[in-house]
């Protein structure tokens, strides 16, 4: 009995004084292990009387189940203690630096539009959309290239097997659906569907059989049309001359139209931009001596033909209209320095990474930076 009451008494001395986790395990060990002096009395019941075994084998589990008691609450006060001196000690640093992530680019042509439509918003146009998928009425024979017009041969493009409606003006002429050459197409929608007085631009995906350094089969066009009553020539030009300047944003900027053929206007015209050379490259702008003015056509344009304005029930006796066509491609590739068009559509990140526009740091024309 002195035994375990003085035993009791030591052990738990020990346990009290135990001031970190591993002394504590080496008690527990020491007493309650295999060779420990707990599991060592235990070992003597069996050499003792039936009686003696009773009342001691009942004193020796007492004194295991306070032993084993009092070292767990140690243990509990010992794990407080070390979890208070983790938090004051150990900090995290929340300052580190976040990985780097991939930042995604917006698209030049992308950027080219947005910029088209804050200009033109400014100046009241509205936009409107047409299907790339076009039929012949709206892509050729309402912009008077009747079937067999010679003016066709200049935009060849894809056809599709699936028949198109054939609209009762429409004589004869292909009556497969085509990928539509250029956006005029939207023109011929937006004035069959709306009464003038209107002014509006479209942009998107055009097609045509090319393929060389300049021409690709796929590319896009902006097209503006503005219709309504007194409409010239000097609508026409003032407006252009004023868009061109705000898109390339040189105050300056030298205009030319040059006379041309479309069918679809009358009279028609190419718009040049004047640009100069400068060391190995090229400038736009009014070069200091007119003897190095050099001209580069941008776009086409005229006043919409009667015949159109009649085909989409519009009365050219009462309205008269302007209307120009633009590939995106060749203005962007100007603006920004881009020296093949193919780049464009090739899908390589490097390139957009290059020549792509910070979603949240963009050119705004709007506010001229
Ligand atoms: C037209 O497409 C006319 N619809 C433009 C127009 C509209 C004239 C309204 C008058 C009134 P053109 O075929 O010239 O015109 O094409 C216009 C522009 O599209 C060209 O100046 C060029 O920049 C671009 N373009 C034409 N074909 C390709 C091509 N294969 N790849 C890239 N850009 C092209």
């Amino acid at each position: 009995m002195t035994n375990i009451n003085t035993l009791k008494t030591e052990l738990t001395t020990q346990i009290e004084a135990a001031n970190d986790l591993q002394a504590l395990d080496d008690i527990r060990i020491s007493a309650l292990g295999k060779k420990g002096r707990v599991t060592a009395l235990m070992k003597t019941l069996g050499s003792m009387t039936p009686e003696e075994r009773k009342t001691k084998g009942q004193e020796l589990n007492v004194l295991k189940n306070e032993i084993t008691n009092q070292l767990k609450k140690q243990e509990k006060v010992l794990k407080k203690v070390e979890m208070e001196e983790r938090l004051a000690t150990e900090q995290l640093d929340i300052t580190l630096s976040i990985r780097p992530e991939r930042k995604g680019h917006i698209h030049p042509i992308s950027q080219t539009m947005d910029e088209l439509v804050t200009i033109f918003g400014a100046m009241g146009f509205t936009v409107a959309e047409g299907p790339d998928i076009e039929d012949d009425w709206h892509n050729f024979t309402a912009l008077n290239f009747p079937p067999g017009h010679p003016a066709r041969e200049m935009q060849d493009t894809f056809f599709l097997n699936n028949p198109a409606k054939v609209e009762p003006e429409q004589k004869s002429g292909d009556t497969r659906k085509l990928l539509r050459t250029h956006t005029s197409s939207v023109q011929i929608r937006h004035m069959e569907n709306n009464e003038p007085p209107f002014k509006t631009i479209c942009f998107g995906r055009t097609y045509r059989s090319d393929w060389d350094m300049t021409h690709t089969p796929m590319f896009h066009q902006m097209e503006c049309i503005c219709v309504d009553k007194d409409i010239t020539m000097a609508h026409l030009k003032g407006c252009l001359t004023d868009f061109v300047r705000a898109f390339f944003k040189i105050d300056d900027l030298p205009v030319r139209f040059r006379p041309s053929f479309f069918p679809f206007v009358e009279p028609g015209a190419e718009v040049d931009i004047g640009y100069f050379k400068k060391g190995e490259g090229i400038k736009l702008g009014l070069a200091d001596n007119p003897n190095d003015q050099k001209w580069m056509e941008i776009l086409g344009a005229g006043m919409v033909h009667c015949n159109v304005l009649t085909n989409c029930g519009v009365n050219p006796e009462i309205y008269q209209g302007f209307a120009f066509g633009m590939g995106l491609e060749r203005a962007t590739m100007l603006k920004y320095g881009i020296s093949d068009l193919r780049t464009f559509f090739d899908s390589d990140t490097r390139w957009l990474d290059h020549y792509g526009f910070d979603p949240f740091d963009r050119p705004n024309s709007a506010t001229g930076q």
